[in-house]
């Protein structure tokens, strides 16, 4: 016994060994690419007893496959301003795994964007795609274009440039774009024209698109009430819920509003939301329609918000909002914005879960730190997969040429979020972790893309 128990843990050491030798790999292949060494490592860590379990996986060398993307695709964005002056962007698409589907993923604008962030959003979509139980691979793309201060000439002009050179790589059955940070229904409209002046009219190559001319009912909203359909499922399991609680909600874009509307919907007060500049406090809880105005409409900052709501506080620095106390956190903005410092005041100030709707949104050491602390956490590639589950529900509309009512795709979402939560949760469990969704979602994920893989050859 005693012998067995022994092999046992030397062949577990030696599996994490082979582990460690892969991720050092891709350090020194994708050298300088924080955030993607980052999103890697917590998937590796997820897989050790997978991997233990699962010889195969090994013999096919499915990590070192897996981490590598299908294509990598960086073109030049050239537009010209309202000055005539010409300016340069650096264009990316990253096709990172049809085990299971077409290539699937939003388009990210914003200055910051780079091969590592597009590799890491890439990475997470194969995992995220799969959870949702829909034949979608993983892919992701943008642009260091900053939509901020903009004409909407400009923005047009930026986007029918960046989509002469995407249209040669996409298509409704091989990969198909949808929004992100800095692109909603405008930018998905003008992708979408020049498109269609290229190749024809084919729906199905961009999901997001206005309702109009084949977007789907819910999808804006998929995204943060599926966040706060996937939270609910893990407070209920809990003997919780959003009715009654305190909730800060970061960021104050498409997945933040949505996810403070179907929040308070369940009964929540949400006291704070933000966005790149500072953030917004209001004791009695926010006015969303007043957010809504200023961000939808009037498109300006979340400060504006006290001009007509003296009771709330405006504070800058968008990371102070994490300061507030509160019973739910959902971080909606950006990836990193809790780091351990602020997961550690979250967790004095009381709070009792977590639930991301931005992509890693927390640090490693941040999600560590809840974990330690027993905090509810709901990681990001499974609590915000209902904004790709309504674009691939907006894609099977498109090809069955109709049109299901709001209520219909709610309850579709509604329907895919619990059982993304519940096939998780059922992962952690198998694989002695129990509680651990971070472990759980990252573990379902990957075996149906790893075991595709396999059926499909070394490919
Ligand atoms: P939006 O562009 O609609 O909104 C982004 C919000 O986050 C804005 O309030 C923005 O503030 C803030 N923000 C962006 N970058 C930063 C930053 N570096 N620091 C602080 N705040 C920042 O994007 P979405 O709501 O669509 O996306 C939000 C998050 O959700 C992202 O992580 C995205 O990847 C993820 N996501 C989105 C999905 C979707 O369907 N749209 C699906 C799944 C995940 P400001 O206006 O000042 O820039
Ligand atoms: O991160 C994401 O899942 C998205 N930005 C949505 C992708 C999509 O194809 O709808």
């Amino acid at each position: 016994m005693i012998t067995v128990e022994k092999n046992q843990s030397m062949y577990t050491e030696s599996v994490q060994n082979y582990v460690s030798q892969v991720f050092e790999t891709v350090k020194n292949r994708n050298p300088n690419e924080s955030e993607f060494h980052q999103a890697v490592k917590e998937v590796f860590d997820s897989l050790i007893p997978v991997l233990v379990k699962n010889p195969q996986y090994i013999s096919q060398a499915i990590l070192e496959r897996i981490v590598e993307p299908e294509r990598v695709i960086s073109f030049r964005v050239p537009w010209v301003d309202n000055q005539g002056n010409v300016r340069v962007n650096r264009g990316f698409r990253v096709q990172y795994s049809s085990a299971i589907g077409p290539y699937k993923g939003g388009l990210r604008f914003h200055p910051s964007v780079n091969a590592s962030i597009i590799k890491f959003l890439g990475f997470e979509q194969i995992f995220k795609n799969s959870l949702t139980g829909q034949p979608i691979g993983g892919g992701k793309g943008g642009a260091d274009f900053d939509p901020k201060g903009k004409s909407d000439g400009e923005i047009m002009r930026f986007c029918q440039s960046f989509m002469i050179e995407l249209s040669k790589y996409i298509g409704p059955d091989t990969d198909v774009p949808a929004g992100d940070i800095g692109v909603g229904s405008k930018e998905i409209g003008f992708l979408f024209g020049q498109y269609k002046k290229m190749r024809g009219s084919l729906a199905g190559v961009l999901t997001g698109k206005g309702l109009g001319y084949g977007g789907s009912l819910a999808r804006k909203e998929a995204t943060g009430y599926g966040t706060v359909y996937f939270v609910e499922e893990m407070l209920k399991d809990n003997n919780l819920s959003f009715e009654g609680s305190t909730v800060v909600v970061s960021g104050s874009g498409n997945v933040s509003i949505y996810a403070i509307e179907k929040a308070m919907k369940l009964g929540a007060k949400v006291v704070a939301c933000s966005d790149s500049n500072g953030y917004i406090y209001d004791k009695n809880g926010l006015n969303l329609e007043a957010v809504k105005r200023i961000k939808e409409v009037e498109k300006k900052r979340i400060s504006t918000y006290v001009t007509d709501h003296p009771e709330a506080i405006y504070s800058e620095n968008c990371n102070g909002i994490w300061t507030v106390p509160c019973d739910i956190a959902l971080p909606c903005a950006t990836q990193n914005e809790i780091d351990q410092k602020s997961a550690e005041l979250l967790v004095s100030n009381g709070v009792k879960a977590i639930g991301e709707g931005a992509n890693m949104p927390s640090t490693l050491e941040a999600v560590e730190t809840f974990l330690e602390n027993n905090i509810l956490f709901a990681p990001s590639k499974a609590a915000n997969a209902g904004g790709v589950s309504v674009s691939a529900l907006e894609m099977a509309q498109n090809s069955a040429r109709l049109y299901w009512t709001f209520e219909e795709v709610d309850s579709k979402l509604h329907a895919i979020m619990k059982s993304i939560y519940q096939n998780s949760k059922k992962a952690a469990q198998e694989y002695n972790a129990p509680g651990n969704l971070v472990v759980g979602a990252n573990i379902a994920g990957f075996i149906k893309v790893a075991d595709a893989m396999i059926e499909q050859g070394v490919i």
